[in-house]
């Protein structure tokens, strides 16, 4: 029988989906309040390093490769020749190693308003991190929204939003005004890729985002659903909005005899991504 003591487990408790989510743990690591969050690290006993933000798991050493696989590599392999991508949050430079596996990238801009996410990351995740020196790379602490607002018209081909949960500094990311300036930003046929919250807890939500972009005046959306252990019933998505032209498969020999690691991606997730289970269907349809 497992011991519960409290003191030896960090548990996220989501008020909104009535569960909770444990993980044990042997100590805490860090805590800092920046001006933006509360930001804790905790190394656990079986998921290697934890990092919390505002109370609500975002990285865990064992698993965080689901979520940031799923954020880079469907975007980048449906986009036919990808070669200026922006990250508005991604903090923990997850996200951008991925991204800077794709060698005909040119340039990869990651903003995050909080740079204390960053410094947890270099020190508790350097493995996130190892490309952040890559020249290709521009790192940013700095505020998303009005970056977007303020990009080059058609100047970008795939947009990431990793951000937090549409509570706190990452709220402004879910709105009109938001996905307007991506869509200004975005060349005809770039693509944005935002975290959509999980499809089995937060439906409501993923259909106000989805309708949100087809409102702004994206032509066709995919939203990929995939499993992220530490996440609020386990089951997460990304959703993926193109500029004036729909999508049209990806590039899947392109992404076959890519010659980097990836732990879950591969052309036939990426195919069985595409598969949207029925209840979303549903949802989605009406
Ligand atoms: N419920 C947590 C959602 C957090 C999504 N972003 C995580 C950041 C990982 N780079």
């Amino acid at each position: 029988m497992a011991n519960l003591e409290a003191n030896r487990w960090f548990t996220e408790v989501s008020d909104r989906d009535g569960s909770a989510f444990s993980l044990r743990i042997n100590r805490k690591l860090d805590e800092i309040q920046s001006p933006f969050q509360n930001v804790e690290m905790y190394e656990t006993t079986d998921f290697g390093n934890l990092m919390i933000i505002d109370g609500c798991t975002m990285v865990s050493s064992r698993e965080n490769f689901f979520y940031h696989e799923m954020m880079s590599h469907p975007a980048l392999f449906s986009h036919p020749a990808p070669k200026n991508v922006v990250i508005i949050g991604g903090g923990d430079c997850g996200t951008l190693r991925e991204v800077l596996k794709h060698p005909d990238i040119e340039r990869v801009t990651q903003i995050d308003i909080d740079e204390v996410v960053t410094q947890m990351s270099l020190k508790y995740f350097p493995e996130l991190c190892e490309s952040n020196n890559d020249s290709r790379a521009t790192i940013m602490f700095d505020d998303g929204i009005k970056f977007m607002k303020e990009a080059d018209a058609e100047s970008i081909d795939v947009i990431i939003v990793d951000g937090t949960d549409p509570i706190g500094p990452g709220e402004g990311l879910f709105n009109h005004a938001f996905y307007t300036s991506c869509l200004n930003a975005l060349r005809k046929g770039g693509i944005m890729i935002q975290q959509s919250e999980s499809p089995l807890m937060h439906m409501p939500l993923l259909i106000e985002m989805r309708d949100a972009m087809t409102d702004v005046g994206f032509v066709d959306l995919q939203t990929l659903p995939f499993p992220q252990p530490i996440y609020p019933s386990g089951l997460w998505s990304s959703t993926m909005a193109r500029k004036g032209e729909g999508f049209s498969g990806f590039r899947e020999q392109d992404a076959d005899k890519a010659l980097f690691h990836t732990d879950y991606y591969n052309t036939g997730i990426h195919k069985g991504a595409l598969a949207t289970p029925n209840f979303m269907k549903r949802a989605f349809a009406k």
